[in-house]
């Protein structure tokens, strides 16, 4: 193979005239349209001088476009760097500047904002919009729809994803093409994907989840997707009979779960419902199975590891757990502190190794000496423990993190802002239960001697430079956090303290 990526995911469907991507509005791309779709863009990304190795910085909306783009640079050798389309010119600036980035995909509307950071980091920039216009397309049009698939190895680099930190430092996970391909294979068998399968896509294509779980196991069963541009349930209500798997994060099951439309009826030929990147709660997980008579498969996974551990395909799907370790997928739990490794059924941080762990953070050696050790196991960070039957549950994080709606918000960040706002001595975001997003951001602020935070004017400040996930719901300001005798504060007392702000019974 030439290149295993793209010859596995999307060669190996050459000249097939079946459909890939069922669009919204009825019509269908096939595998063979696809291919030459992202073949012309992999000819315009040579053309602008791309050499194999570099990185492609994407903030697009979700559209068979940009999905081709993924595929154009696996064809060209290139590595993908898809970015969350909420995150503001701020945080871009620092992705495509850590990166180094040397071309730039976003859409029209932030071209003018994006092109004096591109220019001044010697990026190129093309525009690319969810209707599938811009810059990028014009050019591709007039480009050939087959091109000569550059060489690479398993080895090599496919893709950065950047996961924010504890120190509020963005890091770029950088994930080779056996990372991606070996987690593609063993999930597909596991979960039992073929060409007649049908996804229902409605998750965003710039995290693991959309692009790397959903897309690439249904590329390499050759099967097709239900391609929405977002999540919304009553597009859901109305593709669910033409699906046969659906994959989504807790909100999508809670959302379908509140609108009555959601009946058994609609989802008689479905095979499989995947959840993940979030905790899905049993009661959650026990409602769907009284409405649908289908038990959800609840899967753990990271951005730097892909998937670890899946509830079994055959076999009981637990309630409460993430299943067992995926084939091929080292998996203990150890003391937080000396990182022995516990007996079984003790809560500890569940560590991690396999073909699917990362290779480290992107000119980033201490934080990766932190996190993935020398024999190859990732620390997660996040708690649990195997019970007795082998099945793992996460219990809790060892990790400063909130999961919102599935994205991972942490919250040093947040307040590195706040911190740095007019009256404000110090703040701690906390996330607090909620019932949509599972967990929301809350930011409690403690005052300067004297001063008055304004906290509207804070929300501004907080606007322009997150994303909006990441904006705290609601501003509280104390008189003083909570500490431990050590100093540290005590976000467990204020997160007990605050729990049900956004409780709506
Ligand atoms: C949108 N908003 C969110 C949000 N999504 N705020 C907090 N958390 C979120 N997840 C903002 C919107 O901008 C909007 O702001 C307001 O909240 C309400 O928006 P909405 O219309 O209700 O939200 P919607 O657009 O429907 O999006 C919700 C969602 C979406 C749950 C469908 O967030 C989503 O698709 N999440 C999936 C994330 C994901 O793929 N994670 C995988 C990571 S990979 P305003 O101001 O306009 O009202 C990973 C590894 C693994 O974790 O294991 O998989
Ligand atoms: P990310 O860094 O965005 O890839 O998010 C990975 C984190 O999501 C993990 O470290 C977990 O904390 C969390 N996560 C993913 N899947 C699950 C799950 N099924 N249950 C609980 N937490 C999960």
């Amino acid at each position: 193979m030439t290149n295993p990526l793209y010859d596995t995911l999307f060669g190996i469907h050459a000249g097939k005239i079946t459909p890939f991507l069922h669009l919204p509005d009825g019509g269908t791309i096939t595998h063979a349209g696809f291919l030459a779709m992202a073949a012309r863009i992999a000819h315009v990304l040579t053309k602008a001088g791309l050499q194999p190795g570099d990185r492609l910085a994407a903030q697009v909306a979700k559209s068979p476009e940009a999905l081709a783009l993924y595929a154009a640079c696996a064809q060209a050798g290139l590595v993908f760097l898809p970015l969350n389309t909420a995150y503001t010119v701020d945080e871009l600036t620092y992705f495509i500047e850590n990166s180094g980035a040397r071309m730039v995909v976003c859409d029209g509307a932030g071209a003018d904002g994006l092109q004096p950071v591109a220019d001044r980091l010697g990026a190129q920039l093309l525009t690319l919009n969810g209707d599938g216009t811009g810059r990028l397309m014009d050019q591709a049009k007039s480009q050939p729809d087959t091109y000569p698939t550059v060489a690479r190895g398993a080895d090599d680099l496919a893709a950065f994803l950047y996961t924010s930190g504890t120190t509020g430092r963005s890091k770029g996970a950088m994930l080779t093409q056996a990372n991606l391909l070996s987690n593609a294979r063993t999930l597909a068998e596991h979960w039992r994907f073929t060409a007649d399968d049908v996804l229902l896509h409605a998750l965003p294509i710039f995290h693991t989840h959309g692009l790397f779980v959903a897309t690439n196991v249904t590329l390499i069963a050759g099967g097709a997707m239900i391609f929405l541009p977002k999540f919304d349930t009553d597009a859901m209500i109305e593709k669910l009979p033409m699906a046969t798997a659906m994959m989504g994060v807790p909100t999508f099951y809670t959302r379908l779960l509140d609108d009555d439309g959601f009946t058994r009826n609609l989802v008689r030929d479905m095979r499989l419902f995947i959840s993940g990147s979030a905790p899905l709660l049993a009661e959650t997980h026990v409602q769907f199975e009284a409405r649908t008579g289908h038990r959800i498969l609840e899967r753990y996974g990271m951005t730097e590891t892909n998937m670890n551990t899946s509830n079994p395909y055959e076999g009981e799907r637990r309630a409460g757990t993430v299943g067992f370790p995926l084939p091929g997928v080292d998996l203990k739990v150890c003391d937080p502190k000396s990182g022995a490794e516990l007996p079984q059924g003790e809560v500890g941080v569940i560590e991690v190794r396999g073909p699917n762990v990362f290779q480290g953070y992107w000119q980033m050696p201490e934080k990766t000496a932190e996190e993935l050790r020398a024999n190859g196991f990732f620390i997660t960070g996040d708690l649990g423990r195997i019970d007795d039957d082998g099945y793992v549950h996460i219990v809790g994080r060892d990790k400063d993190l909130i999961i919102s709606g599935g994205y991972n918000i942490y919250p040093k960040e947040i307040e590195l802002v706040l911190d740095a706002q007019p009256g404000v001595l110090e703040s701690a975001v906390i996330g607090v239960p909620h019932a949509d997003f599972g967990e929301t951001v809350l930011g409690v602020l403690v005052a300067e001697p004297g001063a008055t935070p304004q906290t509207d004017a804070i929300a501004d400040a907080v606007r322009d430079k997150l994303a909006r996930f990441k904006h705290p719901r609601e501003l509280i300001v104390i008189d003083e956090l909570p500490r431990n005798t050590m100093g540290k504060v005590q976000k467990n007392v204020l997160r007990d303290r605050y729990r049900e702000i956004f409780s709506t019974t």
